[in-house]
């Protein structure tokens, strides 16, 4: 039985004789120097992978022959001491690692080093990869750095272990049992993080509970700090706003207050002590409900510099998030964060990150990028990606998601001319920022397989690799993790590969076409709701979104409407503020068009809303097929988990495009176009 659980760190006998063979003779033994926790777990982690993937027991040898596989740091190991590298690492930072095919006294052999032992493990991790996905290892030189600094997952953890927006069952921190017993799965989430290079975890919901901060509870996490710091995760905890007040008896929790700055700096200095390498607080503020600054008067960067400053001699950093909306303001939504953060730049101490979502809205099937990106030059801006699937179909549809990620990362903001991507926001090049970060909100659980959908792991996998190199694309990542999660036999690579790269375009047509959004079903996020209305917050309603009429559908957000276009560069608002130029995937997310209005294939708007509904669901049915097809590489279990979840999603996808064409049709009047088959 295979249930998933070891994700792509899986190290069976590969099938293939030659490479088996080719790798034998490659690496013939392990010699390591040091033997801190970290080089520890790299040395342990290399001989269960070596030993599983070629059949051939390998140890740790002090003596360096021919195909010795040499890891350590300059520091560490006379050897590699002597090969004289310090040009080449010096760039690679603290994380960054070399691979190296070379000689010593003569003898061939492979040796991967970085700076730090943590870059030895990252380099190992990757050498695995090259294993696992049968590269050839006999001529190597990598050098590898990442192009981010906290590369961090956020759990919207809570302490009785349910899960905001989680679909793969309850937390994984078992507070109960915690801090005497370590269960095995927090180190093999520690590994699978550091073999992508994720370097941070922030255990708990940004919808936060004060008492994470008490000494009960500090004693737990510094048991998980403790598991995680070999393998280079830093612990990080959500700070709710009013915990002065509610765990330590204050009568306020204005940031400005005297005795407030003072029970944060206390608090701060507490966590250090169980933790000393803690890395720093998560807030959400003024956000659905939750406190902050503006209780008191004052604003996101009084809050924020206020627990920067308690954090700040340990070198902790806060992470405030831009996610701000609140139904007093009543101008359009997404708008909010702009007006709110905009006018603070350049107000925040050096410590602070604003951790912007990756839309104005909330992660969506797509949004265009959040406008404040390449709009605070001053104040370093991480990005937030959802890996959890709240509005993608949650745990049954199988969504990739780096055609997402990279869709926003790749987006032009024009703030400095063309070619002012999103990613040179986030990894600091466009305004030189110092720190720099991303964050995804992860989509684990207790479940055997930690996702759900075991393709979700993929989500977890494309996130970590993006989060170190954004230039990585889509194909490749999902090749890697294919390659190690399955099989590398060619005939199941090629389709499903295809089927993977083609599956959030195809989940956008039977969910939110032609820049639809925010039509989902009420609160729980799941199947369709076009029709919600009359909840208590406008905001809340799905026909604020879609603003469908007889005469037309779509948010008009130009200066006509709500010009929330105006928050983008000029360059962006001239061709998004034209319908004829607008990318036809955010047509009715910045524009109300008439029915008939004529789209780029030369149908009408209405026609083409039924081709995209259709073509989507439809296109849920050949990824069925495609799954059915590669019934001979997959062990049963596994082929069959996907199998059942693919005819849960395609009920889905024809659900998504009945409700939501027959619920437009009332307001078009139209029929549906002929040759797309009936709803059933
Ligand atoms: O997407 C919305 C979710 C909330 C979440 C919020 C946020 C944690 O529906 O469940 O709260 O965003 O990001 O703060």
């Amino acid at each position: 039985a295979d249930d998933g659980y070891r994700l792509w760190q899986r190290y069976d006998l590969l099938k293939n004789p030659q490479k088996r063979q080719q790798y034998q003779e490659n690496i013939t033994s392990l010699v390591t120097a040091g033997n801190s926790p970290t080089l520890t777990v790299a040395r342990q982690e290399l001989e269960l992978a070596l030993s599983g993937l070629t059949g051939k027991p390998f140890r740790t040898s002090t003596t360096v022959g021919t195909g010795a596989l040499i890891i350590g740091t300059p520091q560490n190991s006379p050897i590699i001491k002597n090969l004289n590298l310090a040009a080449k690492l010096n760039p690679l930072g603290p994380d960054g690692f070399l691979i190296l095919s070379t000689t010593v006294n003569g003898k061939k052999v492979t040796v991967i080093t970085a700076n730090s032992d943590i870059g030895v493990l990252y380099g190992s991790f990757q050498f695995l990869k090259l294993l696992q996905t049968q590269q050839d290892i006999s001529k190597l030189s990598i050098s590898s750095a990442p192009k981010i600094k906290n590369r961090i997952l956020n759990h919207w953890d809570n302490l009785d272990r349910t899960v905001e927006r989680g679909y793969a069952g309850f937390s994984i921190w078992d507070w109960h049992k915690l801090p005497d017993y370590i269960d095995q799965r927090y180190l093999d989430y520690a590994r699978a993080n550091a073999s992508i290079g994720i370097n941070g975890t922030v255990l708990t919901n940004v919808n936060a509970n004060a008492l994470i901060l008490t000494k009960d509870y500090l004693v737990k996490v510094k048991a998980l700090a403790d598991a995680f710091r070999p393998y280079g995760l830093k612990v990080y905890l959500t700070a709710r706003f009013s915990a002065p007040i509610e765990i330590g008896g204050l009568k306020t929790a204005d940031p400005l207050d005297a005795e407030v700055k003072t029970w944060w700096k206390n608090k701060a200095a507490e966590i250090y002590s169980y933790v000393p390498d803690f890395g720093g607080f998560l807030v959400k503020a003024n956000s659905e409900g939750q406190p902050g600054p503006q209780n008191y008067g004052r604003n996101h960067a009084d809050g924020a510099n206020m627990l920067a400053d308690a954090v700040a001699d340990k070198g902790g950093i806060v992470m405030w998030r831009a996610f701000v909306y609140d139904n007093k303001v009543p101008d359009d939504r997404a708008k909010q964060a702009f007006t709110e953060f905009k006018p603070l730049d350049g107000s925040f101490r050096k410590n602070v990150l604003v951790q912007v979502k990756n839309g104005p809205i909330d992660f969506q099937p797509r949004e265009p990028f959040h406008p404040l990106f390449g709009a605070m030059p001053k104040t370093p801006l991480m990005m937030e990606f959802q890996i959890t699937q709240e509005y993608l179909g949650q745990a049954t549809n199988l969504v990739y998601q780096a055609p997402l990620y990279k869709e926003t990362l790749e987006a032009d903001t024009y703030v400095q001319g063309t070619g002012s991507t999103v990613a040179k926001v986030i990894d600091g090049s466009l305004h030189q920022y110092q720190l720099t970060g991303i964050a995804g909100v992860a989509n684990i659980g207790n479940d055997r397989n930690w996702t759900g959908h075991l393709f979700g792991q993929a989500n977890w996998y494309c996130f970590g690799r993006l989060a170190w190199d954004h230039t990585l694309s889509s194909d490749k990542m999902a090749d890697e993790w294919l390659r190690m999660t399955f099989t590398n036999e060619e005939a199941f690579i090629k389709p499903v590969k295809a089927m993977m790269l083609q599956s959030r375009e195809t989940l956008v047509n039977y969910m939110t076409p032609l820049g639809l959004h925010h039509i989902m079903g009420y609160d729980h996020h799941y199947g369709p709701g076009p029709w919600i209305k009359d909840k208590k917050r406008a905001d809340w309603t799905s026909v604020y979104y879609h603003k469908a009429s007889p005469e037309g559908i779509g948010f008009d957000r130009t200066s006509t409407g709500s010009n929330a276009l105006s928050q983008y560069a000029p360059a962006f608002q001239q061709k998004f503020g034209n319908p004829q130029t607008c990318p036809e995937e955010f047509l009715l997310w910045f524009h109300h068009l008439k029915w008939d209005y004529k789209v780029k294939s030369g149908r009408s708007l209405w026609d083409e809303l039924c081709h995209r509904y259709y073509n989507g669901a439809a296109e849920v049915g050949k990824m069925r097929q495609t799954w059915q097809s590669t019934q001979a590489y997959v062990d049963a279990e596994r082929f069959n988990h996907v199998k059942m979840l693919l005819n849960i999603q395609e009920k889905e996808a024809r659900w998504w495009r009945d409700a939501c064409v027959l619920y437009f049709q009332t307001f078009s009047g139209k029929p549906i176009p002929a040759g797309l088959e009936k709803p059933t």
